[in-house]
C-alpha cells in the first residue's frame, strides 16, 4: 500500500512543546513503563491548562482552513432545523411528552390532558442557563402524576441534583439531592417519596467544579427521599462498604408492593437481585426515618452470574429477561414463595437476541428482537409467551415503547438510516392491531429515495462473518473514488442499531461520502457470546473486525484508504486509536472521541473502574499483558521504521475531548496526543509525518449526554470539516 500525504497546502503545524518528565517509571511486574506525561493527568494545575489552551487554538488555526466547515455548519443546521418528538406516556390521567422545536438546546417536557388536548410546557431546560449547557438527565413522575422528579446535569457531567415540580401549577419544590449519578428515580407508590442512588459528597473543603474532578467513585449507595425533606434525612436504604465497586438501582415493580434492589459490580451484563415488600414494612418507609437501618431486602440471587431485568409480577410471582445459560437471552418466572424454582417462559432464540420485553394490556408483553441487527417486534402472551401477534416494521431501531399493563395503548418509537422518526400507535384491544402513525418526524429537504442502504457482512480475519450498514447516495460508482466515513464501537455489548444523522445526510449528499456502521464483536448485536469474543484477552476481535471492515471497503470498490475516514467514540475512541497504532497505512482520517486511551491506568480514574469487566486491569500480571498490546497510549511507533515503507505515516487525526467528561477523563486523550505529536513529529527534524495529528478540547461539555444542539452542530462542523479537507473532498452544491 502506498503512503497518504496530506493535501499540498496544508501549513506544517507547531505542535506547542510538552515537557517530558521521564523519571515516572512504573513497574508493572516486573516490566518497567515510562509515562512522561503523567503531569497531564492534574486538570487543575495551570501548566495543564495552559499547555490544553495551546493545542486548542493550534486546532482552531487548522479548522479555519477547513473550507467546507462553515458550508456544513450551515446545512447541518438547516436540517437540524425540524420538530422532533420523543413517544408520550401516561401516568395518572395525563400525557407527558418531550419535544423540540428544531434547534432549541434541550428537549422540552410537556404535559396534557389527552391526547388531542392542549399541551402546556412543563418543564423547559432551555430556561436554566444562557448557553444550554445544563440538561436534564433523568426524570420521573410520581403515580398520582402529582409531581415530577428530575435531575439536572451542567456541562455534560455525569453528576445530577435532583429537583421536585408540582404538575398541577409547576412550581419548583425546595428539595435539592446532591452528589447523585448513576441512578434512575424510583417512585413509591403513596407518592410520598422515591428512591435514588448516589456518592458520599466529598469531604469538605474539596471544592469542585463538578465534572473535572477524576478521582474514583466509590461507595454507591441507595437512598429513599421523603418529598419536603432535606437530603440529610433521607432513608439510606443499602450501602456496602465491603466492596466499594459496587452500584445500586432500585425498581418500584408496577403493584407498587415490591421493590427490587439491583446490585452491578461493573457494566457486564450480570447482576443480584435483592427484594423488598413494602406493604411487610411495619410504619413503612417512614419507620425507617428515625432507625439507622437499610431496608430489609431479601436475597433472591445471590451471584453475578447473570443479568435479571424484571419484566412484571403478579403477587409473587416474577417474570424476568435473563442471559442465564442463554446468551441470546429468554425469559424466566420464579415464585418469591419458591425461590429455587426457576422455569422458562420464553426460550433463547437460535439466532435472534431477545433484547427488551414490555408488558403491556393488563397480560400481554411486547418482545423486541435483534436479528442480525435489525429490530423484530412481537406481541405475545405473558403467562404462556406464545405468540399474539407479529407487528410489521420496516428495517431499523425501535427506539422505545411507552405503555404499561394498565394501558392497552402502546407508543414505539421508530428510527432509521434513512427515517428520521416514526411514533406508532398501537391499540392492543383490537383483532389485529394496527401500526397507527402518531406522528412522523420530517425533515424538510431531505428527500429519502435519494440514498440507498446495503446490509453486508464480511469476513474477518478468522472467517467470523462481521454485518456491516453501508449507506449511500443512489448507483454510486464502485470505482474506489468515494470518500467513506466508517464507525464502529465494539464492546460493553453495546449494538450499534440503524439510526437517523442529520450530519450524515448532510456529508453523503454534500461530500458524496459513504457512510458505514460495522458491527464489529464486543457489542450485543447476537448476544453475550458476541461481547465475550470482543473482551478481555479476545480485545483485538474487535480493531481485527474493524480492520477488515475497511479492507472490505477498499477491495469492493467503495473507497480507497486515502479517501477513508474512521470514527468512534468512548470505546470506540479506542478501536480508531488502537487501529491506526496497528494499521496507520489503513485510512486517510482518524476521529477518536472521548477515547479510553491509557490502558493501564484507566480504572484509577472516576467509574474506570467497572470497565474491567471489558479490558481487564494492569494489576493482574496476565490482564497487564493482554492490555499493554494494544493500549493507544503504549503503542505509538514511527511507521516509517516499522514498515518498509520510508514515507508511510499516520492517518491525519484528530481526538476530541471535553473538559467536564467525567465519565472517560480528558487525560486519556491529552497524554495520547501528546505522545504521538512528540514520537511523530516533534521528536525529529524533517519528520515524515506530515499529516496533522490535532486535539479538539471542548469547554462546558462532557461525554456527550445532554449535549446541546448548538455544541452538537459545531462539533459536526469541526470534524467533518476537518476530513474533508484532509481527504481532500470537495463540496458539491
Ligand atoms: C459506564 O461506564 C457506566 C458506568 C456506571 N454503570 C455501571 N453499571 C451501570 C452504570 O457500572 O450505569 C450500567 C448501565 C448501562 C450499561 C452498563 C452498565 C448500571 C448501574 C446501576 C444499575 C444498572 C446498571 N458505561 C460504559 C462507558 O461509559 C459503557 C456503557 C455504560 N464506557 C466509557 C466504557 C468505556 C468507555
Amino acid at each position: 500500500m502506498g503512503s497518504l500525504s496530506p493535501p499540498e497546502d496544508l501549513p506544517l503545524l507547531q505542535y506547542p512543546t510538552a515537557r517530558r518528565d521521564e523519571s515516572v517509571v512504573d513497574d508493572y511486574h516486573g516490566v518497567k513503563i515510562s509515562d512522561p506525561y503523567r503531569w497531564l493527568e492534574d486538570p487543575d494545575a495551570d501548566k495543564v491548562k495552559d499547555f490544553v489552551q495551546k493545542q486548542a487554538s493550534l486546532t482552531e488555526s487548522l479548522f479555519r482552513t477547513c473550507d467546507t466547515r462553515e458550508k456544513l455548519r450551515q446545512q447541518i443546521t438547516r436540517l437540524f432545523d425540524h420538530p422532533r418528538f420523543d413517544a408520550p406516556f401516561k401516568r395518572g390521567n395525563k400525557y407527558f411528552y418531550f419535544h423540540n422545536t428544531g434547534l432549541q438546546a434541550q428537549n422540552v417536557l410537556y404535559v396534557q390532558d389527552s391526547l388531542d388536548g392542549k399541551a402546556e410546557v412543563l418543564l423547559d431546560p432551555n430556561g436554566l442557563s444562557e448557553d444550554g449547557t445544563v440538561a436534564l438527565s433523568t426524570s420521573a413522575i410520581s403515580e398520582d402524576a402529582k409531581y415530577l422528579a428530575y435531575g439536572l446535569s451542567s456541562s455534560g457531567s455525569d453528576w445530577v441534583t435532583v429537583k421536585v415540580m408540582r404538575v398541577e401549577d409547576k412550581t419548583v419544590e425546595p428539595d435539592t439531592l446532591s452528589w447523585v449519578k448513576f441512578s434512575g428515580i424510583s417512585w413509591s407508590h403513596d407518592n410520598k417519596g422515591f428512591f435514588y442512588s448516589r456518592y458520599p459528597a466529598p469531604k469538605e473543603g474539596e471544592q469542585i467544579d463538578a465534572g473535572t474532578e477524576t478521582n474514583a467513585n466509590l461507595y454507591h449507595e441507595l437512598y429513599y427521599h421523603f418529598l419536603g425533606a432535606d437530603q440529610s434525612q433521607d432513608v439510606l436504604c443499602w450501602k456496602d462498604p465491603e466492596n466499594p465497586k459496587y452500584l445500586f438501582a432500585a425498581e418500584v415493580m408496577d403493584d407498587g408492593k415490591y421493590v427490587l434492589l439491583y446490585i452491578e459490580e461493573g457494566c457486564d451484563p450480570v447482576n443480584k437481585l435483592y427484594y423488598c415488600d413494602l406493604s411487610s414494612l411495619n410504619n413503612g418507609l417512614e419507620g425507617f426515618r428515625e432507625r439507622n437501618e437499610m431496608l430489609p431486602f431479601t436475597k433472591l440471587v445471590d451471584n453475578f452470574e447473570a443479568s435479571y431485568r424484571a419484566v412484571a409480577n403478579d403477587d409473587t410471582l416474577f417474570t424476568f429477561l435473563t442471559n442465564k445459560e442463554a446468551p441470546k437471552y429468554k425469559l424466566v418466572r420464579v415464585d418469591l414463595k419458591e425461590p429455587t424454582v426457576w422455569t422458562v417462559v420464553l426460550q433463547e432464540s437460535e439466532k435472534d437476541v431477545l433484547e427488551a420485553a414490555y408488558a403491556v394490556n393488563e397480560n400481554q408483553i411486547l418482545v423486541s428482537y435483534l436479528s442480525d441487527v435489525k429490530y423484530v417486534l412481537q406481541v405475545r402472551d405473558l403467562e404462556t409467551a406464545s405468540l399474539v401477534h407479529h407487528l410489521p416494521i420496516d428495517i431499523g431501531s425501535v427506539d422505545g415503547i411507552t405503555g404499561r399493563r394498565k394501558d392497552s395503548e402502546v407508543f414505539i418509537e421508530f428510527t432509521s438510516f434513512l427515517t428520521p422518526g416514526i411514533i406508532y400507535q398501537c391499540n392492543l384491544k383490537t383483532e389485529v392491531p394496527e401500526m397507527k402513525i402518531f406522528q412522523e418526524i420530517v425533515v424538510p429537504g431531505f428527500d429519502r429515495s435519494e440514498f440507498q442502504v446495503n446490509q453486508v457482512f464480511v469476513a474477518s480475519k478468522d472467517g467470523t462473518k462481521i454485518p456491516m450498514f453501508i449507506v449511500s447516495k443512489n448507483n454510486i460508482l464502485l470505482d474506489g473514488s468515494n470518500p467513506c466515513l466508517l464507525y464502529g464501537y465494539g464492546g460493553f455489548n453495546i449494538s450499534l442499531t440503524p439510526s437517523f444523522s442529520v450530519s450524515r445526510i448532510v456529508l453523503s449528499r454534500h461530500l458524496g461520502a459513504v457512510f458505514c456502521i460495522a458491527n464489529i464483536r464486543g457489542g450485543g448485536e447476537y448476544g453475550e457470546e458476541w461481547h465475550k469474543a470482543g473482551s478481555l484477552r479476545k480485545k483485538q476481535n474487535c480493531f481485527d473486525d474493524f480492520i477488515s471492515a475497511a479492507e472490505f471497503l477498499v477491495s469492493a470498490g467503495y473507497t480507497q484508504p486515502k479517501k477513508l475516514c474512521i470514527e468512534g467514540g468512548s470505546n470506540g475512541g479506542l478501536l480508531v486509536a488502537a487501529c491506526i497504532n496497528q494499521r496507520p497505512d489503513l485510512c486517510g482520517c482518524a476521529l477518536a472521541h472521548v477515547g479510553v486511551m491509557d490502558m493501564l491506568r484507566f480504572h484509577k480514574f472516576t467509574i474506570g473502574h467497572a470497565w474491567t469487566s471489558d479490558y481487564g486491569c494492569s494489576e493482574k500480571e496476565e490482564e497487564f499483558h493482554w492490555l499493554i498490546k494494544y493500549s493507544p497510549l503504549h503503542n505509538v511507533r514511527r511507521p516509517w521504521e516499522q514498515m518498509h515503507d520510508k514515507t508511510c505515516q499516520y492517518p491525519s487525526t484528530m481526538l476530541l475531548t471535553a473538559d467536564h467528561d467525567d465519565r472517560v477523563v480528558p487525560l486519556h486523550s491529552l497524554k495520547l496526543l501528546t505522545t504521538m505529536q512528540y514520537i511523530l513529529c516533534t521528536s525529529l527534524e524533517n519528520s515524515p509525518q506530515t499529516n496533522p495529528i490535532v486535539g479538539r478540547i471542548d469547554c462546558k461539555a462532557g461525554h456527550g449526554a445532554g449535549r446541546p444542539t448548538q455544541k452538537l452542530i459545531d462539533e459536526a462542523a469541526d470534524r467533518y470539516g476537518f476530513m474533508a479537507k484532509m481527504l481532500a473532498v470537495s463540496w458539491i452544491d
